[in-house]
C-alpha cells in the first residue's frame, strides 16, 4: 500500500471506529482523525525509540521547564516525518484541502514567551539529533490567555486548549506519583548521637502524566514531552488539608486539580505567591521521582550509574527546586550523607539564566517555605552553612559582606531564599543565552561567583529550529531555497550560505522579492480578517512581535509613529515609501503600564488608519492574540523586524532570528542575540541604532534626566504633549498620557528618549534603503542565507559538548 492510501484508510478508520463520525464533513472530526492517522505512526517510532534509550549506559537528558509554548502540531509532526505531501494527496482524496485541517487544532501555548518556545525548539532539535531527551512540565488545564481588544483595551479570556480534544497526549496513570507537601519535621535522636529529621506532610496531591510524543525531523528519534497534571490522590484526607495551612492563608476550599489549573501569566516578574511555589514543586517533584524511577527500571538501585546516565537541565530558575528534592530523596529515602548526595547533585544538574532582570530574579519568603516544604529548608540551611564555610569563608576569609552578598537566604527585611544562587551554587554549568549575556552574567550578575567557580559560567547562544519557522511557515520561500541549495537545509541551515554568490542574481531577487510579496498578501488578507484594516501588501511591513514590556519598548516604537504621522500631516508630499506598522503582544494582565501602552497603540491606530489626508502612506495595526500559529503567519511577511530593547536588558531574543531567517531586515540595539546576528549579516545588512550597553551604564552613571531630551527635542516634545491632548481620544484628553508620565515623572528607565533619534535615523535609512529594490533585495537574500548559527540544533550540540555530554541513540 502506498504512504497515501494508508494514510486515508487510517483517518477513515479513526472517523469512524475513534471518533464514531459517519460520512458527515464535520471539519473537527476530520482533524482529529487525520492526526489520529498521523499519530499512529509517531507511535510506533516512539516505542522503538523507548527500546533503543531504555538500555544501562544510555545518557539522557531531563529538561525542566515550567513552560513549552508548542504550538499546533499537526504540520509540524507531518513535515518532520516527511509526509505532507503524501498526507495532502490522502486528505484531498477525502474532500479536504489539509492547510484548512492544520489550521484547525488549538494552540499549545502552555507558555508565556521566549523561554517557552525556546523549550519547544530545544526539544525539536533534541528529537532530530537523535539525543535522548525528556521534557518535563506541567498540563496546564488553561495555558495562556486569550487575548481580545474592547474599545482599544486588552481583554483576557480563558485558554481552551482541550476543549476538542487533543489527539497527541497519551495518559499514563500507571506513572502516576504521590507528592506529599506542608506538615512539620518530627526530629528524633540516633543510636549514635546525632539526630535525625522526619517530615511528617499533610496534604498529598497525586501526579499524573500526559506524553506528548516528540517528533524528530528526518530522524529515527521520537522523544516525549511529560506534563503533570495534579489531582486529589485517593487517600485525600479533606480533614487534613481542612486544618493545613493554604487554607488558612487563602480562606477558600482549594481542591487538588488547583495546582495544574493555569499557567501565571507573568512573565520576567515574580509575583511570589504560594499556588505557583506548588507548582513549581509539585511538578519538580514528579519529574525527579520519575526521573529515579526511570532509571531503576534500567539499572536497578545502581546509584554509581546515574550520574553518568543522567542530566537534568533547569530552565531558568522556575524549577530550582528540584535540586532540594533530589537532596530530600537521597538522604531521606536512600540513606545516602549529606556530603555524597551533594556530590551526586553537583554532578547531574545545570541552570540556563534568561534574564538579569531583578525584578525576575526569583525569592521566596522563608516563611512560606518553612510552611509548605519544612524538610527542603532545613536542607537548604544545610547546604547554606557547607557552601559559606567551606567555600565562600575559604576564599575570602572573615569577610563578612561577602557572605551575606553569597549566601542562599537574603537577609535584612523580611527573609527571602535566592533561588539563583541555589542553582549556581548546585549547578556544575550556569549558562547565559547570548554572548554579550553571558558576559553580563558575569561581569554584573555573578562577578563573585565566576571567581569562585572558574569556568562555570559560560555561553550557549539561543537558536531557533528552521523546521517550523522556515520550512513550514514559509513553504514557498522553502521549495525556492531547495531549488538553489542541494543540502537538507532544513537540518543543515548551514548550506544557506550557498546562496551569499547569487544574492545579486537578478533572477533569485525577483523570485525572492515575489514569494515576500505573495506572503504579504496573505498577512493582509488576515489583517482585515481579524482587524477590519485594509493595508497595501506594496508598502513595507514593519513588524514588533514580542510580549509587551518597557524594556522591549514597544513605546519607543509607539513614539516614532506618532513623530511620522506628525511630520506627514505637516508635509503630506514627504517622501517616504508607504509603511504598515504591525505589533503582536500579550500584556502581563497586572500590568498596568504595558496595558496603557497597547490602548495608545491602538487608539492612535485607528486615528492614522481612518486619516485620509495622509493617503494611505501610514498604517497600523495591532493584531490580537498573537500565540505561536499567528507568528508562523506574521513572519514569512515581514520587511522590517523591530528588535529594540536598551541594551544589555534583552538576553537574547529569539523572533530576531525567526524574522531575519525569514528575510526581515532588523532594525535593532547592540542586545541580546541581534549583535551575534550583525555578526553573522554583516553591518550593511541590518540597521543598528542606539546607545550600547557601555554608554548606557555611562548615561545612567551620569544621572540621566529624560526632561532634558523632552525640553531640547522639539519632535520628541510635540509628540508626548499631542499624547495629553483629545486628538486621539475625542473628548477625553489624558487617555494617552500614560505613556509620556513614565517617560518624564518616572524617569524613563528604559532610555527611550535617549535613543530616539538614533532610532528615527535608522528608520529614515532604511526607508531609504527601501526604495533601492535590488539593495534591498540582496539585503534580505543575505539575511536568509547567513543565519546558519541560529539553528537551535546548532544550540543543542553546544548544550551537549559544553554541558551535558550525551551522544545520539540510534539503531
Ligand atoms: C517568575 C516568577 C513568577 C512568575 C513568573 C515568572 C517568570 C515567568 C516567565 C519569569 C520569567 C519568564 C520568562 C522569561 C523569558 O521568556 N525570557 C526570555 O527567554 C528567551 C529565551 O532564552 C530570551 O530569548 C529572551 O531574551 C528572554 O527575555
Amino acid at each position: 500500500m502506498t504512504k497515501r492510501s494508508s494514510i486515508k484508510k487510517a483517518i477513515e478508520h479513526h472517523l469512524k471506529f475513534t471518533l464514531a463520525h459517519s460520512k458527515d464533513k464535520n471539519p473537527e472530526a476530520f482533524w482529529k482523525a487525520t492526526s489520529l492517522a498521523i499519530n499512529d505512526i509517531v507511535v510506533d517510532k516512539l516505542t522503538a525509540t523507548r527500546e533503543r534509550q531504555d538500555k544501562p549506559g544510555v545518557k539522557t537528558v531531563n529538561y525542566l521547564s515550567l513552560e513549552y509554548l508548542m504550538g499546533r502540531l499537526l504540520s509540524n509532526n507531518l513535515h518532520n516525518l516527511s509526509i505532507y505531501q503524501e498526507a495532502e494527496k490522502a486528505v484531498k482524496d477525502l474532500g479536504f484541502e489539509l492547510t484548512d485541517l492544520c489550521e484547525q487544532g488549538a494552540d499549545l501555548a502552555l507558555g508565556n514567551g521566549g523561554l517557552g518556545r525556546l523549550a519547544a525548539c530545544f526539544l525539536d532539535s533534541l528529537a532530530t539529533l537523535d539525543y535522548p531527551a525528556t521534557g518535563y512540565g506541567i498540563h496546564y488545564q488553561h495555558g495562556l490567555f486569550k487575548q481580545s481588544f474592547a474599545d482599544g483595551r486588552q481583554v483576557e479570556t480563558p485558554d481552551l486548549w482541550r476543549e476538542f480534544g487533543s489527539p497527541w497526549e497519551v495518559c499514563r496513570p500507571e506513572s502516576a506519583q504521590l507528592i506529599p507537601l506542608y506538615g512539620h519535621i518530627e526530629h528524633a535522636a540516633n543510636a549514635d548521637g546525632s539526630t535525625s529529621s522526619k517530615w511528617q506532610p499533610s496534604v498529598t496531591l497525586k501526579g499524573v502524566p500526559w506524553d506528548i510524543p516528540i517528533v524528530g525531523y528526518n530522524s529515527e528519534t521520537v522523544n516525549v514531552l511529560r506534563l503533570w497534571e495534579s489531582r486529589a490522590d485517593q487517600a485525600f484526607d479533606w480533614d487534613l488539608f481542612n486544618k493545613g495551612d493554604f487554607l488558612n492563608a487563602h480562606g477558600k476550599n482549594i481542591q487538588a486539580e488547583t495546582v495544574s489549573k493555569v499557567l501565571y501569566p507573568n512573565d520576567e516578574h515574580d509575583a511570589g505567591k504560594e499556588l505557583r511555589f506548588i507548582q513549581q514543586y509539585f511538578f519538580c517533584a514528579c519529574s525527579i521521582k520519575d526521573i529515579i524511577a526511570r532509571h531503576q527500571t534500567i539499572n536497578g538501585v545502581d546509584w554509581q550509574a546515574f550520574a553518568k546516565d543522567t542530566a537534568i537541565q533547569l530552565n531558568d530558575t522556575h524549577p530550582t527546586i528540584a535540586i532540594l528534592e533530589f537532596m530530600r530523596v537521597l538522604m531521606d529515602e536512600y540513606q545516602f550523607s549529606y556530603t555524597d548526595a551533594w556530590t551526586l547533585c553537583r554532578e547531574v544538574f545545570a541552570y540556563t539564566n534568561h534574564t538579569l532582570l531583578p525584578e525576575a530574579l526569583e525569592k521566596w519568603s522563608l516563611p512560606l517555605f518553612e510552611r509548605v516544604l519544612p524538610r527542603h529548608l532545613e536542607i537548604l540551611y544545610i547546604i547554606n552553612e557547607d557552601f559559606l564555610n567551606n567555600e565562600v569563608a575559604v576564599k575570602w576569609p572573615n569577610d563578612n559582606a561577602m557572605r551575606a552578598k553569597l549566601s542562599l537566604i537574603e537577609e535584612g527585611g523580611e527573609r527571602k531564599v535566592r533561588m539563583a544562587h541555589l542553582c549556581v551554587v548546585a549547578a556544575h554549568k550556569v549558562n547565559g543565552v547570548a554572548e554579550i549575556h553571558s558576559k553580563l552574567v558575569k561581569q554584573d550578575l555573578f562577578p563573585e561567583f565566576d571567581a569562585l567557580y572558574p569556568g562555570k559560567l559560560t555561553n550557549v547562544t539561543n537558536g531557533i529550529t528552521p523546521r517550523r519557522w522556515l520550512k513550514a511557515c514559509n513553504p514557498k520561500l522553502s521549495a525556492l531555497l531547495s531549488k538553489h541549495i542541494k543540502e537538507d537545509w532544513a537540518k543543515d541551515l548551514d548550506s544557506l550560505a550557498g546562496l551569499e554568490k547569487l544574492a545579486d542574481d537578478a533572477k533569485l531577487q525577483k523570485a525572492f522579492m515575489d514569494i515576500k510579496l505573495e506572503n504579504k498578501v496573505a498577512l493582509a488578507q488576515e489583517i482585515q480578517e481579524s482587524t477590519g484594516v485594509r493595508v497595501n501588501p506594496e508598502a513595507i511591513f514593519d513588524i514588533q512581535i514580542k510580549r509587551l514590556h518597557e524594556y522591549k519598548r514597544q513605546h519607543l516604537n509607539f513614539i516614532h509613529i506618532v513623530a511620522l504621522y506628525r511630520r506627514l500631516l505637516e508635509n503630506p508630499s514627504l517622501e517616504m515609501h508607504p509603511r504598515v506598522f504591525i505589533f503582536g503582544a500579550k500584556a502581563a494582565p497586572g500590568y498596568h503600564l504595558a496595558k496603557e501602552i497597547i490602548y495608545a497603540i491602538n487608539k492612535v491606530a485607528d486615528k492614522i488608519n481612518n486619516d485620509t489626508r495622509i493617503q494611505d502612506k501610514l498604517k497600523v495595526v495591532f493584531l490580537p492574540n498573537y500565540r505561536v500559529s499567528l507568528a508562523e503567519k506574521m513572519i514569512p511577511a515581514a520587511d522590517v523586524s523591530e528588535q529594540i530593547s536598551t541594551a544589555g536588558k534583552e538576553a537574547s531574543g529569539t523572533g530576531n532570528m525567526k524574522l531575519a531567517l525569514n528575510g526581515a531586515l532588523t532594525i535593532g540595539t547592540l542586545d541580546g542575540a541581534n549583535i551575534e546576528i550583525a555578526e553573522e549579516v554583516g553591518d550593511d545588512n541590518i540597521f543598528i541604532f542606539g546607545n550600547t550597553v557601555e554608554q548606557v551604564k555611562a548615561l545612567k552613571a551620569q544621572g540621566y534626566n529624560p526632561y532634558t531630551y523632552y525640553e531640547q527635542h522639539a519632535e520628541i516634545k510635540a509628540v508626548l504633549d499631542w499624547l495629553d491632548t483629545d486628538y486621539f481620544t475625542p473628548g477625553k484628553p489624558y487617555e494617552l498620557s500614560a505613556i509620556k508620565h513614565s517617560l518624564l515623572d518616572g524617569g524613563d528607565p528604559y532610555l527611550v528618549l535617549a535613543d530616539y533619534q538614533s532610532y528615527s535615523d535608522a528608520h529614515q535609512a532604511l526607508d531609504e534603503a527601501y526604495r533601492d529594490k535590488k539593495r534591498w533585495a540582496r539585503m534580505a537574500i543575505l539575511n536568509t542565507a547567513l543565519m546558519g548559527k541560529f539553528n537551535s540544533d546548532r544550540s543543542i550540540n553546544d548544550y551537549v559538548n559544553r554541558i551535558w555530554q550525551i551522544k545520539p541513540c540510534v539503531k
